[in-house]
């Protein structure tokens, strides 16, 4: 529907940028942190080490001056469970703790609104090898951890986000899962003991932090059926009603989506229930949802003959389709970007009326960006009109969607500086502030503010005009 006049974004919008410990912090191995899942990846020969990341560890300072003269209103980060308990159900770290209190207090002295982000794919090692979340151990370190942040931070951290991306997790395990990947079986299971994990977050977030809130932060995109045969969008239907709404269906209602169930139960993949735990589930609304969205997805019905399920764009560590459900369709509308992934967005519009449409929450978008492949130029800066290009897109339908109806409360593109990208290296870069360091070589990580750094800050500035 086309506005004579569209809403603006309301005053008190919250501006942010995002990042995750693993992939911006460096220092693994520094001051008493412990080893996660992310840090024994083995780096391919000639790569330099990526657990270096953007040494924002020891730039902490210097990044966060950087924020507050890009002018943000939010950051959003995670935090390594690992450097807050090293072994994921041992000793406090106290060193963990007093980095990230010293980052939340310059945070809150330069009035910058910190989000937190509990858990980031950075599972601690010694959890994993003693069955990570195949163990209802898991969901029991993870309350601890919760309490041990609430107690530590919650007296200054108003928002709070539970898992990063679960419906990720489960989707694409590869990332987060080195060596052996689950079955299909095993990560519905992992999936339900991480439901109770961010349960049990959420209800001692309302014990023990005054005014705080907390929501989940899946990864949600509308599905599009490729063409208008019905048998297309059924095929539609059913893969946002696996991929996306058993996740938020299960964060806001405390239950299984009743369309992934089925599912689940077709498969043989519902997971094994205790008594209890959908009386706990039940028990834990989260205040807002976060929202990552990339991109949108096109599905077609699927075949069943064997072929459904197809490496996406030759990359065979992300396999997309699933037999006897949906295959991946073409959208002949849609560009991509140079890795390959779509760019979408009206894409964001639709996605978030129809998340709003639902659930009736206050939505944050915690992700949204664009990987590409930024130069160094040589007169020192960093041209990236792509990325203002795409992020301008973004932001307008971000205002079509207020203007729809949609209580937006904040938009965290990823990332605020340079990291390193969950699937491809440091050369996919997304940030607004360069890090002048590469694949190869760690150079001097000098903080180079890029175009779109400067373009970011009259946007908050102007509050969007
Ligand atoms: C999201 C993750 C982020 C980030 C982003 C970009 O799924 O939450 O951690 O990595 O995707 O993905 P990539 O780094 O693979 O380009």
């Amino acid at each position: 529907m086309f506005y004579k006049t569209l809403k603006k974004f309301p005053d008190d919008f919250l501006w942010g940028a995002s990042t995750s410990a693993y992939q911006v912090e460096g220092a693994y191995d520094e001051d008493g942190k412990g080893l996660s899942v992310q840090d024994i990846y083995e780096t391919p020969e000639g790569i330099t080490d990526f657990k270096v990341a953007s040494d924002h560890y020891h730039h902490r300072t210097e990044d966060v001056k950087l924020m507050a003269e890009m002018g943000l209103k939010a950051y959003r980060f995670s935090i390594a469970w690992t450097r807050i308990i090293p072994d994921g159900d041992g000793e406090v770290n106290t060193a963990g703790i007093a980095f990230y209190n010293d980052l939340i207090d310059e945070l809150i002295s330069n009035r910058i609104v910190p989000i937190v982000t509990m858990y980031h794919f950075d599972l601690p090692l010694k959890l994993h090898e003693k069955g990570g979340w195949s163990s209802r151990n898991t969901v029991d370190a993870f309350e601890r951890y919760a309490r041990v942040l609430f107690e530590n931070f919650g007296d200054r951290v108003k928002y709070w986000l539970t898992i990063n991306e679960q419906n990720v997790m489960i989707n694409h395990p590869n990332a987060m899962n080195p060596g052996t990947i689950p079955s299909k079986k095993e990560l519905y299971q992992q999936c339900h003991h991480m439901f109770l994990a961010g349960a049990k977050a959420v209800i001692l977030c309302r014990q023990l932090c005054k005014d705080g809130k907390i929501g989940p932060a899946p990864n949600i995109t509308a599905i599009y059926p490729e063409t208008c045969a019905p048998a297309d969008v059924i095929a539609a239907d059913d893969w946002e009603s696996i991929r996306c709404w058993l996740y938020l269906d299960m964060a806001v209602y405390g239950r299984y989506n009743s369309l992934a169930w089925s599912y689940l139960e077709e498969k043989g993949y519902a997971p094994v229930m205790e008594p209890g735990d959908m009386e706990l589930l039940e028990k834990a609304k989260p205040d807002y949802l976060g929202v990552n969205y990339y991109a949108t997805a096109t599905v077609s019905a699927s075949r069943n003959d064997g072929t459904d399920c197809q490496p996406r764009g030759g990359d065979q560590q992300v396999m997309i389709g699933e037999e006897g459900v949906y295959r991946a369709g073409q959208n002949r509308y849609l560009e991509k970007t140079e890795y390959g992934w779509i760019v979408d967005s009206i894409g964001l519009r639709v996605t978030l009326r129809r998340i709003y449409d639902r659930y009736h929450m206050p939505l944050l978008i915690t992700e949204n960006g664009l990987g590409a492949r930024d130069l160094l130029s040589e007169d020192g800066s960093v041209h990236d009109p792509y990325r203002i290009d795409y992020l301008k897109r973004h932001f307008e339908q971000a205002q079509m969607a207020i203007t729809d109806g949609v209580d937006l409360i904040g938009y965290c593109p990823w990332s605020f500086l340079d990291l390193v990208s969950t699937h491809q290296g440091y050369g996919k870069r997304y940030g607004f502030v360069y890090v002048d360091r590469d694949e190869s070589d760690l150079k001097d990580m000098r903080r180079i503010k890029k175009d779109s750094f400067y373009w970011y800050q009259k946007v908050i500035r102007s509050n969007g005009i």
